[in-house]
C-alpha cells in the first residue's frame, strides 16, 4: 500500500488531520488499534476553543456542532457558596462551545466514511520504519496478516500510550512530567444540567466540576484520591459528595438520576520534546498531556493538527518545507502556555493532600484576587478561550 501521510491513531487528532488533508487533495491512511465503537465509547472532553471550532468548519464537519453545541459566553468558579462569573465573551470577544469529544469524533468518522477515507481498525503491532529518511514506512498486522504502508510522512496521533513517541530514541527525546496526587471521578447522568454554564468548584472537601452534554445529559466530576476505584462510589455516594462541594443553592436544585457512565482519570502534566523526528510528527496526547481542569487536552491536539496541516499543505501545494521544519517549535510554544494554564488552574481549585496552612491561604488569596481583579479575570478568560494559533 502507498499513501502520502500515514496517520497512526483514529482519535480526534488523527481524524481531523486526515479530513483536513483530504479537503486539499492530500491522501492519507488512518491506522486505529481499536474499533470505531470503542473510540466513540470514550467520554472525554466537552469544551471547544474557537480555534477548534474554526478547524471543524474548515474540515467541513461543523453542521451538527453548530446546531447542537452550546455557545457559552461565560464560565463560573465557586468557592464555598460564593460564585465568580468570568464573562469570557466580554473579556475576550469570543465564546467557547460545549460539544462533546464523542460527537466531534462521530462527525469526523462520518465525513471520512462519506468521502471514501481509508481507516484500518483493529490493527496490531504498528511499527514505524526509516522515519529519518525520505521514504518512511509503517508495518502492522490485522487479522493475522502483515501489511506495509509506504508514505512520505508519518503523523503520530496515537495518544499517550501509543508507539509513535517511543519511536523517537531516548537520546533525542526529553520528557517533562508532573503527576498529581489525585484523580477525577467523572459521571455522565441522564439529568438536566444544574446550571446553563459550567461551574468549577473549589471546596474544602476537594474540587468538583459541573458540565453538560445536552439538555438531559450532565457531565459531573469530583476530585478523588488516586487509590479510589469507580466501585467505591455507588451513585448515591457520588451525588451526596457532589452536593457538598457545589454552592448550596445549586445543591438544592440539583436533579439526580440515572448515571450511565462512571470512570476515574488520573491527573498528569506531560510534554515530550521535540515533536518531530525526521518525517515523524507527534500530534495531541502522543506528545503532551494536561490535567483536564483548563479544558485544554483536545484543544491543544487541535492546534498541533493546525500547524502540521499548514506544514503539509506548504510541502505539497507550495513546494516549501518551512512549515514542516518549524512544526515542533511552533507547536511546543503554544503547548507550554496551555500546560502552564492547566497547571495553574489545577492548583487554584484542588485540595493537595500535602499542602500546609500557608499553601491553603495562598490558594484563598489567589481566588480572592480573581474575584476582585478584572486583569486577573481577563488573563483566565484569554487562556480559557484559547490563545491564538
Ligand atoms: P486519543 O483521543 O487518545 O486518540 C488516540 C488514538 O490512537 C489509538 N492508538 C493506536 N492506534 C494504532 N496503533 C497504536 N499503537 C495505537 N495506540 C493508540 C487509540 O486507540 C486512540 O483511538 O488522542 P488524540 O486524538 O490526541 O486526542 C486527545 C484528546 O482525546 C484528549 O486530549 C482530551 O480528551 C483531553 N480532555 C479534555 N480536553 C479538552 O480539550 N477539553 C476538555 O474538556 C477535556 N476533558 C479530557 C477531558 C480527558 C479526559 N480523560 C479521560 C483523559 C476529560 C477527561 C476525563
Ligand atoms: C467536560 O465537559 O467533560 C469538561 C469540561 C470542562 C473541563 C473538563 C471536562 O475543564
Amino acid at each position: 500500500m502507498r499513501t502520502q501521510v500515514c496517520i497512526i491513531g483514529g482519535g480526534p487528532s488523527g481524524l481531523l488531520l486526515s479530513q483536513l488533508l483530504h479537503r486539499k487533495g492530500i491522501d492519507s491512511v488512518v491506522l486505529e488499534r481499536k474499533t470505531k465503537e470503542y473510540v466513540l465509547g470514550r467520554i472525554r472532553a466537552g469544551v471547544l476553543e474557537q480555534g477548534l471550532v474554526d478547524l471543524m468548519r474548515q474540515a467541513g464537519v461543523a453542521a451538527r456542532m453548530e446546531s447542537e453545541g452550546y455557545v457559552h459566553d461565560g464560565t463560573q468558579i465557586s468557592c464555598g457558596d460564593a460564585l465568580i462569573r468570568i464573562d469570557i465573551k466580554a473579556l475576550t470577544g469570543k465564546p467557547v462551545v460545549v460539544y462533546g469529544q464523542t460527537e466531534v469524533t462521530r462527525d469526523l468518522y462520518a465525513a471520512r466514511e462519506n468521502s471514501g477515507g481509508q481507516i484500518e481498525f483493529n490493527v496490531e503491532g504498528v511499527t514505524i520504519h526509516d522515519a529519518r529518511t525520505d521514504a518512511p514506512s509503517v508495518t502492522f498486522v490485522r487479522d493475522g496478516t502483515h501489511h506495509r504502508i509506504d508514505c512520505d510522512f508519518v503523523a503520530g496521533c496515537d495518544g499517550f500510550h501509543g508507539v509513535s513517541r517511543k519511536t523517537i530514541p531516548d537520546d533525542v527525546r526529553r520528557d517533562y512530567e508532573k503527576v498529581y496526587p489525585f484523580g477525577w471521578l467523572g459521571v455522565l447522568s441522564q439529568t438536566p444540567p444544574v446550571d446553563h454554564e459550567l461551574i468549577y468548584a473549589a471546596s474544602e472537601r476537594g474540587f468538583a466540576l459541573a458540565s453538560m452534554r445536552n439538555s438531559n445529559l450532565s457531565r459531573y466530576y469530583i476530585q478523588v484520591p488516586l487509590s479510589h476505584r469507580p466501585d467505591d462510589w455507588p451513585d448515591q455516594t457520588f451525588w451526596g459528595e457532589f452536593k457538598k462541594r457545589i454552592p448550596q443553592g445549586h445543591a438544592a436544585r440539583l436533579i439526580t438520576g440515572p448515571i450511565i457512565e462512571k470512570s476515574i482519570a488520573p491527573l498528569r502534566s506531560f510534554v515530550t520534546e521535540p515533536m518531530r523526528w525526521g518525517r515523524l510528527f507527534l500530534c495531541g496526547d502522543a506528545a503532551h498531556i494536561v490535567p483536564p481542569t483548563g479544558a485544554k487536552g483536545l484543544n491543544t491536539a487541535a492546534s498541533d493538527v493546525h500547524y502540521l496541516y499548514q506544514g503539509l499543505c506548504q510541502h505539497y501545494l507550495e513546494g516549501s518545507d518551512d512549515g514542516i521544519v518549524a512544526y515542533s517549535d511552533k507547536a511546543l510554544a503554544r503547548i507550554w502556555k496551555a500546560e502552564r494554564f492547566s497547571w495553574w488552574m489545577t492548583n487554584l481549585l484542588h485540595r493537595f493532600p500535602e499542602w500546609s496552612d500557608f499553601d491553603l491561604k495562598m490558594q484563598q488569596a489567589e481566588i480572592d484576587f480573581l474575584r476582585s481583579n478584572e486583569a486577573a479575570q481577563r488573563a483566565l478568560a484569554e487562556n480559557y478561550v484559547g490563545l491564538p494559533y
